[in-house]
């Protein structure tokens, strides 16, 4: 009994020290004195995963552009098809290293925000949010920001604990930097020292002067760590990874490019037809929505090219792994791992020697980034060189 209680102690103790260790490592990581400069915070309250990344990228330059903090959001993920069957907030640094965007910006996690800063710089009370007019009208007296209403606004700021006391609209002005002297000059970080947004500051797709900035974004040490056990425990290299972008959510989205509702620029595709609106290439439905056939030809040419021992399948519903492992004669391995978080298989899509992605999707586009940023090759369904058409295409 003694020995237990030896133990349990010992046990206490260690716990103890780690969270001291813990406190002390989060006090150096994030500057928690206070800025005078002021801060940005807002709710990457659209889209999921892929969305909220383009949205961080603005968000950071527009932070920089008014050199104000940047108050980092946890991620939304929308948990309504499995346990706990509601929006989970994960911190940004679950999946990333907050320090690594410091070399671009100040930034503080919005959580060490609330819990070190707010309660004596941003109380209660003088908790203003700032919105367009346009949102704004859509409230019921039609002053007040809709920062709260609806899903997944309202559980998103209360998580963080916040009920705004007072709106304050603005007009005339957009968040690029064209405006930079106006938000200077109307709101001062003397006078406004808590920018809080219902949305990002920022555009969807990312802009193309803001793509670069995805090297700022570095995986924590826990998804390196896991993605590397996958990839050594699954697959052979060099791997071919893939991402089937195939779902109902998806195909009812390309519907309207099947039906001419949509231009070359349709949600994340600038990254492939280019952002030029005058010069895009087109954007087939292929390129949106990769039939069977498209995804075996692509599959086999990088598959041939690259020499590759394994194929890595992400999928957001099937994987057609059997049809793929026929394709490659069962000489190839063919992976797929549909993993609990999504982040997962954007690690392991990261690391491929070479990737095929959908060029319409912000999922893909992330990959694609990231591995630019690293100078690894990839490519896109129905457009084998981003940027240029496919031969048969042109004829
Ligand atoms: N695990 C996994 N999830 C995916 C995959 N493709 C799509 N999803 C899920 O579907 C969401 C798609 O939304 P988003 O990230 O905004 O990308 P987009 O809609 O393709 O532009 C992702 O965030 C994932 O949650 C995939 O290949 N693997
Ligand atoms: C930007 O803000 C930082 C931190 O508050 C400050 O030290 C710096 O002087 C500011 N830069 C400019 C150009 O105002
Ligand atoms: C798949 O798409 C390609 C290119 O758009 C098309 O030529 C082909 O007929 C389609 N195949 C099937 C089985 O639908
Ligand atoms: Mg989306």
């Amino acid at each position: 009994m003694a020995e237990y209680q030896q133990a349990s102690q010992n046990i206490l103790f260690a716990w103890f020290l780690l969270a001291l260790i813990q406190q002390v490592c989060l006090n150096v990581a994030e500057d928690l004195t206070w800025d005078h400069n002021g801060y940005v915070l807002y709710c990457p309250c659209m889209g999921r995963f892929g969305n909220q990344a383009d949205h961080l990228l603005g968000s950071l330059a527009f932070a920089k552009m008014l050199n104000r903090t940047l108050a980092v959001p946890p991620w939304i993920v929308y948990r309504h098809h499995a346990p706990p069957y509601v929006n989970v907030h994960e911190p940004y640094s679950q999946f990333f290293q907050l320090e690594a965007l410091s070399a671009y910006h100040r930034v503080v996690s919005l959580e060490a925000f609330m819990q070190h800063l707010a309660p004596q710089h941003w109380p209660r009370g003088r908790r203003n949010a700032y919105c367009f007019e346009t949102a704004a009208q859509r409230s019921s007296d039609k002053k007040s920001c809709p920062m709260k209403d609806g899903n997944p606004f309202g559980p998103f700021w209360d998580h963080v604990g916040v009920d705004f006391d007072k709106s304050i609209l603005f007009g005339g002005i957009a968040f690029s930097a064209y405006h930079q002297p106006q938000w200077i000059k109307k709101y001062p970080s003397s006078e406004h020292p808590v920018l809080a947004l219902p949305g990002a500051p920022a555009q969807f797709p990312v802009l193309e002067e803001h793509v670069w900035l995805q090297r700022y974004l570095v995986w924590s040490d826990s998804m390196s760590a896991d993605g590397e056990r996958l990839i050594a425990a699954h697959l052979d290299r060099p791997y071919v990874g893939i991402h089937l972008r195939i779902g109902i959510d998806w195909q009812n989205a390309c519907k309207m490019l099947e039906k001419g509702d949509a231009g070359p620029h349709f949600m994340a595709s600038p990254q492939c037809v280019g952002y030029s609106r005058q010069n895009a290439l087109p954007l087939t439905l292929t390129m949106c929505l990769p039939n069977l056939t498209e995804i075996q030809r692509a599959v086999k040419l990088w598959v041939g090219k690259t020499s590759a021992r394994s194929v890595y399948i992400a999928t957001d519903s099937e994987s057609y792994s059997k049809d793929l492992e026929k394709l490659l004669e069962k000489k190839v391995k063919v992976v797929t791992l549909q993993p609990e978080l999504a982040q997962t298989d954007l690690y392991i899509l990261g690391r491929a020697d070479h990737f095929i992605g959908n060029c319409v999707s912000s999922f893909s586009a992330f990959v694609k980034r990231q591995r630019d940023v690293h100078g690894r090759p990839s490519s896109f369904f129905g457009m084998d060189q981003p940027g240029k058409v496919n031969k048969k295409e042109e004829l």
